[in-house]
């Protein structure tokens, strides 16, 4: 049963700050969404994209020993110390709609997103509470017209925005070769379940966006990312000016694409800022619900995401590098927010399970 406080503490805050405030996890990095469903079309300043799926599904990744965090860039990111994971099998992309929607299809399953909001999740009388707020909906990003360094500029709780409409009931259906986005946590792990994976510990998705690389601070030319001024003009300079479809940009060093860019990838580990030095080094996984803390949602225990999204720019929002995290919202999804899921079998990430 998920606590009570972790989405009294989101809607909370969305009531307080006119829905945007949802995205306070994310508040400094980049968030929200355009999924940018056919705007890869008719700009000569964009880089032309060899999207054909990647032939294998999921990698293979040795146990190891790495360098974990960063401590040149952002604070949350350090300290840095070494790690050991032990070896897993991961999605070679993000999860994307098209595999969602065999999931949907078997199953029936109905995310978050697509239910209306419960009253009680707001600590206000249900009087004071907008009624598009109790709508069933997500957070979308949408451009500002002039420059601005205040996410409740660009980020807005859309009533109808779901996994089947990513930009809201007026945009687009779902490409099915996009990642699926707007999943809250529950939606996450019930296709997990149903896949015979899990979500990966922090540890794990970062030891495989590394793939033996040392850590960088430059903008990596092979990511879904923003170039121009976040968060009103992306030249659209590495192919996409939204969500690219899964493996348009080449893979790692262990055949793993996207890790970096696209949408922000959430794993299980509970966020704080910053690494405990005093964490087990070995499979370490995150903070426990009593000590997670995140400044940008006090009240509730907030996931750690990573990667970074076609929204980060250098002006704004540095985290296209694999020690990069964020605090994301359990309960609510947004429009730059995805996953991908790890098998601690082979047979389990073919589906033979
Ligand atoms: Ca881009
Ligand atoms: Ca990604």
């Amino acid at each position: 049963m998920k606590p009570m406080r972790e989405n009294a503490g989101f809607w909370g805050g969305v009531l307080a700050l006119g829905a945007a405030a949802i995205l306070a996890a994310c508040s400094d990095s980049d968030n929200a969404s355009g999924n940018g469903v056919g705007d890869n079309a008719g700009s000569s300043a964009k880089a032309a994209r060899d999207c054909t799926a990647p032939a294998k599904a999921f990698a293979a990744v040795e146990g190891g020993t790495f360098m974990m965090g960063q401590e040149d860039v952002y604070r949350e990111e350090g300290p840095a110390r070494e790690v050991t994971v032990d070896g897993f099998w991961i999605d070679t992309t993000e999860v994307t709609n098209a595999q969602f929607a065999e999931f949907v299809k078997a199953t029936g399953y109905v995310t978050v997103a697509e239910k209306p909001v419960d009253p009680a999740m707001f600590a206000v009388p249900a009087d004071q509470i907008p009624a598009d707020m109790l709508k069933a909906g997500s957070a979308v990003f949408a451009a500002p017209d002039r420059p601005s360094n205040n996410y409740a500029d660009w980020w807005e709780y859309r009533p109808g925005a779901n996994w089947k409409k990513p930009l809201g009931p007026d945009g687009a259906d779902a490409d099915e070769r996009r990642p699926v986005v707007h999943m809250a946590y529950a939606d996450m792990e019930a296709y997990a379940k149903w896949r015979s994976g899990r979500i990966p510990t922090e540890a794990e998705w970062e030891y495989a966006a590394r793939a033996g690389a040392e850590n960088y601070t430059e903008q990596p030319s092979e990511a879904n990312s923003w170039q121009g001024v976040f968060p009103v003009k992306d030249f659209e300079e590495d192919g996409f000016g939204g969500v690219a479809p899964v493996g348009c940009y080449a893979a790692n060093d262990w055949g793993i694409h996207d890790m970096i860019g696209n949408v922000w990838e959430v794993t299980s580990d509970l966020y704080a800022p910053g690494h405990d030095p005093n964490r087990p080094r070995r499979n370490p996984q995150g903070p426990s619900a009593n000590v997670a803390y995140d400044p940008g949602n006090p009240d509730f225990a907030s996931r750690v995401m990573k990667g970074g999204s076609f929204l980060c720019a250098p002006n704004y929002c540095q985290r296209y590098r694999p020690a990069a995290r964020s605090g994301r919202d359990p309960g609510l999804g947004a429009s730059n927010v995805g996953f991908r899921l790890v098998y601690d079998s082979e047979k389990a990430a073919k589906g033979a399970l």
